[in-house]
């Protein structure tokens, strides 16, 4: 895959920090449930601390999230969330942290846009709040716009696919018409094959082996990001031999494995839970992307990221 491929190393929007290899984004979940790390960082000064923290050990991005998206969760009030995520986002972003939000709430959003966020990560694409594509255009910041085909509690019954490769790209391309329509620029698209989210384990994999594919839509090559951090599929995959899934801490080594793979394959970015590793992942694959045979390739300028035909 040329530089030209998920993401290259161009980073999207004008406020994000540039990097020439992957980004890596941290998460800190200010949730009492959420699949990976759920209660840890629930308390403000615990999610503030953490978010300092994944900074000082390499994360190029923090994402702040306060509602649990697990399989079966119920969502939360609106007010519920601002009242998680509102003082950790001010005071990440007070202290210099570049922040990102993880909502599908355009109010959420809103409040995280006016404190400072430089990226609005949407696991619902806009399809959850219409308002949020109008509202991500205007404050003219970069989008992460995943794959969803609904909430929590109803998104297995929906993981259903003939082709997942082709039917993902195609849900994608639609968003990505839709967010242009309300006016996003096609320069701040990021595009995320919403591993877990609505699909099964079965159907991750073979996402993770076409992000090329996935992040060409129309004449134009969108930026991916990755979210396998922790996901159930990789606990399956390394299960006991009586069949029980390992937890989610002991999935780090696979979720680098992953980081790995994706960065090498072009990736813009991966969101992890623990940065150490997958900082150092991410720079092995841009010297391994760079001593590749198609490095005079990967030596073109920046791919820009142009608008749908
Ligand atoms: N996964 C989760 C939450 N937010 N955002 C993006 N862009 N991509 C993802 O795959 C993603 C996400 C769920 O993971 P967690 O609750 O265990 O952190």
């Amino acid at each position: 895959m040329s530089r030209g491929g998920p993401g290259g190393i161009v980073p999207p929007g004008k406020t994000l920090p540039k990097a020439d290899r992957c980004l890596v984004m941290g998460v800190v979940n200010v949730t009492p449930d959420s699949f990976s790390d759920g209660g840890r960082w629930y308390g403000a000064d615990a999610a503030i601390a953490h978010g300092l923290e994944l900074l000082a050990q390499g994360a190029d991005i923090v994402d702040v999230g306060g509602e649990s998206t697990r399989p079966g969760a119920q969502r939360i009030s609106q007010d519920e969330e601002l009242r998680r995520v509102g003082p950790v986002v001010t005071e990440l972003v007070k202290a210099g942290v570049p922040v990102s939000i993880d909502t599908m709430r355009a109010p959420v959003a809103e409040f995280a846009l006016n404190a400072g966020v430089q990226l609005v990560n949407d696991v619902s694409g806009g399809l959850a709040d219409p308002d949020m594509p109008r509202l991500v255009a205007a404050a003219g910041v970069s989008y992460v716009v995943v794959h969803w085909r609904g909430h929590s509690r109803e998104m297995y019954s929906r993981a259903l696919y003939t082709d997942v490769v082709r039917e993902v790209r195609d849900e994608l391309a639609r968003r990505v018409d839709a967010v242009i329509e309300a006016g996003v620029d096609p320069s701040c698209i990021v595009l995320d094959p919403g591993l877990g989210f609505g699909k099964r384990g079965e159907h991750n994999w073979p996402l993770l082996t076409h992000l090329a594919e996935l992040a060409q839509i129309g004449a134009a090559t969108f930026p991916v990001l990755v979210g396998a951090s922790r996901k159930r599929f990789l606990g399956h995959l390394l299960a006991g031999p009586d069949g029980t899934p390992r937890s989610f801490e002991d999935c780090d080594g696979a979720t680098v494995a992953i980081t790995a793979l994706a960065a090498t394959a072009g990736a813009w970015c991966v969101r992890v839970h623990q940065v150490p590793l997958n900082a150092d992942a991410v720079r092995v694959a841009a010297v391994w992307r760079a001593a590749a045979p198609d490095a005079t390739e990967a030596a073109d300028p920046p791919l820009s990221v142009t608008g749908r035909p």
